[in-house]
């Protein structure tokens, strides 16, 4: 299968350029179309066990023993807890019989805003975002508590045309977040057509058992007809357990897509504590704070090029009598891939990177909930991105 071009697989042909030209077809009744959308759209409910909607009762000992490896580590992960808390008597508090809990993989072309709608989601930031296409470079794990269910969501990189072995790492780290999943959400942004890209995507998706939900982001960009028109687009691409249009930015339709989301994961114990909204480590955290603000204001290839990573954490000896926690010293490294960009990412006498400081720190220490001291360094990796050795160093 030829994998579409870049061009492809980015703005151009998905570009809207003068306007959706898709006609709606004569026997589909607009009214009736945006009356279910207004409500939410049509969801069909996980079978009581649990099981994809498609799942194969007849399935060959081979095929079995895939299956089952490739879900294993989600079982394991479930069975783990419930044998804890028997054997224990202590790790989960009581949950209600029906309580639904289970992993949701968000995936799309960059930049169509898996992320935001991820934070939305969650209704805290676990993940950072930018209007630069490939922002997002690992699996992501966000946490959706209510009462009677909890939606554990797989943000993951944008599914792209690999240009660098970093690009191939990025699109291995969406199929295997796709291989042990409940749900998955495909993200499709309202103002771009659909392309070459997405049918990419959604073909790939065939091989997915798991009941798939296409969500429309973005609807604040466009007009409600054009809405409309992208619907009708979106649903003849496949198979769908709902189709949700939602607006990350403006909080619209997003507790309904959580609802959608709640109906279609098994029934399950918790699967992380109450309280929790991520596993994402501090450091990790740190490290992606400090990338979001190198991010703004970057252009061309800069924005790919720029790695960040936390190289140390120390605390200060406390003053003497001194109530409030020590301060942090967060030693901080940048790579870009060539010296040019370095002077860009620092700035005229280093404006731009204390700028990036001052951005970031503010997050750290809401994070910290302390004082933090935050040391940037910018440092040269040449074309890091293809290279196995230094991507292995920065954790891909
Ligand atoms: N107007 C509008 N902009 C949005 C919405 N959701 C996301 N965006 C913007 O779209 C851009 C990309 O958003 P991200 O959430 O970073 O996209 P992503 O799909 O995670 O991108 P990658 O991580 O690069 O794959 C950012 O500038 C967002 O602010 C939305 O609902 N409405
Ligand atoms: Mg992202």
């Amino acid at each position: 299968m030829r994998f579409p071009s870049d061009d492809e697989l980015m703005a151009g042909p998905n570009a809207l350029e003068g306007g959706i030209e898709v006609e709606l077809p004569e026997d589909v009744d607009e009214a009736a179309l945006g009356g279910s959308l207004a409500a939410g759209v049509v969801a069909e409910p996980a079978p009581e066990d649990g099981r994809g909607p498609d799942e194969d009762p007849d399935l060959d000992e081979a095929d079995e023993d895939a299956a089952l490896e490739a879900a294993s580590d989600l079982e394991d992960l479930r069975r783990l807890r419930e044998e804890t808390n028997a054997g224990a008597g202590l790790v989960l508090p009581d949950f209600p019989e029906d309580f639904r809990a289970g992993f949701v993989t968000i995936i799309g072309r960059p930049n169509v805003g898996k992320s935001t709608l991820t934070n939305a989601l969650v209704g805290q930031k676990v993940a950072i975002t930018s209007g630069r296409p490939e922002t997002t470079r690992h699996n992501i794990r966000g946490i959706v508590h209510a009462e009677k269910s909890q939606l554990v969501l797989v943000d993951t990189p944008g599914y792209h045309r690999p240009r660098t072995l970093l690009g191939k790492r990025l699109n291995e780290m969406v199929r295997e977040a796709l291989s042990e999943v409940d749900v998955v959400v495909f993200c499709l942004p309202a103002d771009q057509r659909v392309g070459p890209g997405d049918r990419f995507i959604a073909r790939e998706l065939h091989e997915v058992r798991a009941p798939k939900v296409a969500v429309v982001t973005k609807t604040d960009l466009v007009s409600r007809e054009r809405l409309l028109k992208h619907l009708l687009e979106v649903d003849r691409m496949g198979e769908w357990a709902a189709i949700v249009p939602v607006s990350a930015v403006n909080g619209k339709q997003i507790g309904e897509l959580a609802d959608v989301l709640v109906d279609l994961v098994p029934l399950s114990p918790p699967l992380y504590p109450d309280g929790d909204i991520t596993d994402e480590s501090r450091d990790t955290l740190i490290a992606e704070y400090v990338r979001e603000a190198a991010l703004e204001g970057v252009r061309d290839e800069l924005p790919h090029s720029l790695a960040v990573q936390v190289e140390e954490i120390t605390e200060r000896e406390p003053l003497p009598g001194q109530k409030n926690p020590p301060l942090l010293d967060v030693h901080v490294n940048l790579y870009v891939e060539r010296d040019s960009q370095k002077a860009i990412i620092i700035g005229k006498r280093g404006s731009r990177l204390r700028d990036v400081g001052t951005r970031s720190r503010a997050q750290i220490e809401e994070m910290l909930g302390r004082r933090v001291y935050l040391d940037l360094h910018v440092r040269t990796a040449k074309d890091w991105q293809s290279d196995p050795k230094m991507l292995g160093r920065l954790g891909f």
